[in-house]
């Protein structure tokens, strides 16, 4: 008999996994296009439409402290967390994009919900375009197969 390393991987299989969607209203031009791109990944992957909540927020940074109250509630397998946050000439990006980014990372980790982050924090508005479903893809639905693979890989493990 040999040896094998376990190894735990995560299938991209939805099917019967309970995903919320928390997105931001503001941008919500783009917003919109990372929702519409993750929920059609999903589906695409086998979830049940009926198992998917969207829940809408001001803005980015509203996103953790709903996320938590989710993660919380015990009836989600993984969390996609989406918005835009546009520099502009503000240092106001910093703030927001910065606690969206590391409120999203401390729920994960204090609830042990995967957290997708789909926030698109760009230069300028034709960055963020480009990325909602633009020329460079769409990162809600980028975000909505790594909070598939997350759910099924802390199931397996
Ligand atoms: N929220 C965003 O989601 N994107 C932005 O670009 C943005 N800018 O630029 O200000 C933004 N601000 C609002 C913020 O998320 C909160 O809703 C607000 O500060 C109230 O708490």
């Amino acid at each position: 008999m040999t040896n094998e390393p376990r190894e735990v991987a995560g299938s991209l299989d939805a099917t019967g996994l309970r995903v919320a969607i928390v997105a931001g209203r503001f941008n919500d031009a783009v917003v919109d296009r990372l929702v519409a791109g993750a929920l059609d990944t999903l589906t695409r992957h086998g979830a049940d439409p009926a198992d998917v909540t969207i829940v809408r927020v001001p803005g980015a940074w509203e996103l953790p402290i709903v996320l938590d109250s989710l993660a919380a509630g015990g009836t989600v397998d993984a969390l996609i967390a989406l918005g835009c946050v546009v520099r502009g000439a503000t240092p106001h990006f910093d703030y927001v994009a910065g606690e969206a980014a590391s409120g999203c990372a401390a729920v994960a980790r204090q609830r042990g919900v995967p957290v997708a982050f789909g926030v698109l924090t760009t230069d300028t508005w034709e960055q963020a375009v480009e990325r909602a479903g633009g020329k460079l893809g769409n990162k809600g639905a980028e975000a909505a197969v790594t909070a598939i693979e997350m759910a099924r890989v802390l199931k397996a493990l």
